[in-house]
């Protein structure tokens, strides 16, 4: 029997625009009648010609509404001419396994369900990401082209009578307008788990574990509810013989618990609470879509996401996919610390700086001038996908500390005592009213206009600083030459210490401003104090110069990491 499928009018939604990394908003917003529709319509409508006989892949994290959007996709893929899909069993991918299916497969490229760090469940967020068919979030070239037609819509295309259970895994075969249309339900983890056993050394890593040659390491690793949950059971538990109280949180739940599946120092109090009595020797955490992670030592020591991704780039001899493809170039978004340009330097290969967001490293990996790269916000990864993947930043440690044979300070100390230290904090006031935040911003592009600001002296207590630059970060993509404006304002001083500020573009209400603090130390007698208390004059430094405290209303930020 063949479906019928309708074409449905509609009328546009305002804001439609995907940010950082895909639309997102609150669930109520896409619960609306039409809303989730038309965002969709839009992705399929922005392929063009390529939608017809396409091949996408669909899933995510399990956050609330992820499994109704999951149907509403597959019934509109039908609808629009798409060959087949390929969704995750009971609708969960994590981010990285998105796009480890989709360049395995070669299918067309995917739609991931999720707002990643952002809270779940019925009054909190959901979101909706286009991947591309090298398995990376859309360019801005395709995200704008998705918002215009989100402006112009009328009517989208869906076949109501298509009923598909995603709850086992298997092919399903369907007529659509006389056209066969098939469903694959995937194991969610079964092609993620057989890569990584393919780029890491698990013997190695289980030996580490299991203590074969030497104490054991004891690791905890805490999945935050998000959907690494089933990922972790099956790589530290049943392959790499990880005890049961190694893991915890490994249940996906719609609203995370209730937490922020945010992994870094406030958000994962419970996972460095835990680490700091002592027990352990690793901790880890990830995020809601399984693409950030943090990495705790002994006590809860904690690796900067920017030197964690200095530290990988450093130790490449360690893991085996790395001895096979070499290393092409490194990369970092611009506010993430400068650690691993001076592994560049070092290694003598490429060091890109990119806007923040991991659409802006793919065209160098497909261009193969990237192999690592990483980003302050607890994101690591590599060219073996082009998503950042939490768990391979996990797996990434432990190969090093496996063949090194010692602890997570013990490397960054030696990692600092090579290449010095580069201080870096974060500090994020989530939620301020947005008119004023707009303000402050466009008064700190307008100060970065201004040519008298460059070789002022900038003081807090006896600390000076002199400003060797300030801009607003621009970038040209050095393969396709698309130029990405206004990326936040930067100011640089002359011994290479720097603050940023930029809007962050993944909340879903109101304004977050973001404020990247770092500053660079050479003596070995800093290596071990403090972040905060070395960074604390150019704290005040930034704060005083953007006048944030005025802006915002705040006196203290939510988050500092
Ligand atoms: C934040 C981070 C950015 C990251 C993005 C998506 O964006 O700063 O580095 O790429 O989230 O991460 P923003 O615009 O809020 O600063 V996630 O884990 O969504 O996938
Ligand atoms: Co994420």
């Amino acid at each position: 029997m063949s479906l019928a499928c309708y074409t449905k009018a509609t009328r546009p939604f305002q804001g439609q625009k995907p940010g950082t990394s895909g639309l997102r908003k609150a669930v109520k917003v896409f619960q609306q009648e039409h809303y989730t529709e038309n965002f969709v319509q839009c992705i399929l409508s922005a392929m063009g010609g390529a939608v017809t006989g396409s091949t996408l892949v669909v899933g995510g994290d399990g956050r609330y509404f992820g499994k109704k959007a999951c149907d509403t996709i597959i019934k509109m893929c039908a609808a629009n001419g798409v060959r087949k899909v390929m969704v995750g069993q009971d609708g969960i991918l994590s981010t990285p396994c998105v796009s480890c299916i989709i360049r395995k497969y070669k299918t067309n490229g995917g739609i991931v369900l999720t707002a990643s760090h952002n809270p779940g469940g019925p009054n909190a967020d959901f979101g909706i990401k286009f991947n591309i068919s090298n398995g990376g979030p859309a360019p801005d070239g395709v995200t704008n082209k998705i918002f215009e037609i989100s402006q112009e819509i009328v009517e989208y295309r869906i076949c109501p009578e298509l009923k598909c259970d995603i709850s086992k895994p298997g092919t399903q075969e369907f007529v659509v307008d006389h056209r066969p249309f098939t469903v694959e339900v995937v194991d969610s983890v079964k092609d993620y788990v057989e890569y990584m056993k393919e780029i890491f050394d698990f013997p190695a890593i289980k030996g580490l574990l299991q203590g074969t040659s030497g104490p054991p390491l004891k690791v905890l690793i805490n999945a935050m509810h998000g959907v690494t949950g089933p990922y972790v059971k099956r790589i530290f538990l049943e392959e790499l013989g990880a005890s049961p109280d190694s893991v915890v949180n490994i249940v996906p739940l719609e609203d995370f618990g209730g937490h922020h599946p945010d992994p870094n120092l406030t958000y994962a109090a419970d996972l460095v609470k835990a680490m700091k009595e002592g027990e352990y020797g690793f901790g880890a955490a990830f995020d809601g879509d399984g693409d950030r992670n943090m990495i705790l030592g002994h006590k809860a020591f904690f690796v900067t996401p920017s030197d964690s991704v200095a530290v990988i780039a450093n130790n490449t001899d360690c893991i085996p996919y790395f001895k096979k493809t070499g290393v092409k170039g490194l990369a970092r978004s611009m506010p993430t610390g400068c650690a691993i340009d001076r592994v560049a330097t070092k290694k003598g290969v490429e060091v890109f700086e990119v806007p923040t967001g991991w659409k802006y490293f793919g065209n160098l990996m497909d261009a193969g001038r990237l192999s690592i790269c990483g980003e302050e916000s607890f994101g690591t990864g590599s060219d073996h996908i082009r998503e950042k993947d939490g768990i391979w930043a996990v797996l990434a440690w432990l190969s090093i500390l496996a063949v090194r044979n010692t602890t997570v300070e013990q490397v960054l100390l030696d990692h600092w005592a090579t290449y010095g230290r580069n201080f870096f904090t974060r500090y994020d006031y989530e939620n301020c009213e947005s008119a004023p935040c707009n303000q402050m911003m466009a008064e700190l592009d307008a100060m970065s206009s201004d040519s008298s600001v460059v070789g002022k002296e900038l003081s807090h207590g006896d600390k000076r600083y002199t400003v060797a630059k300030i801009d607003n970060f621009e970038y040209t993509d050095p393969i396709d030459g698309a130029l990405a404006k206004k990326q936040g304002v930067r100011v640089l001083m002359t011994d290479g210490s720097r603050f940023v500020f930029r809007l962050s573009g993944t909340g879903s209400s109101g304004a977050t401003v973001r404020m990247y603090v770092e500053s660079y130390e050479s003596d070995p007698a800093t290596f071990t104090k403090d972040a905060q208390d070395v960074l604390k004059p150019l704290v005040e430094i930034a704060l005083s110069v953007s006048k944030l405290k005025q802006f915002t209303g705040r006196d203290k930020p939510t988050v500092i990491t």
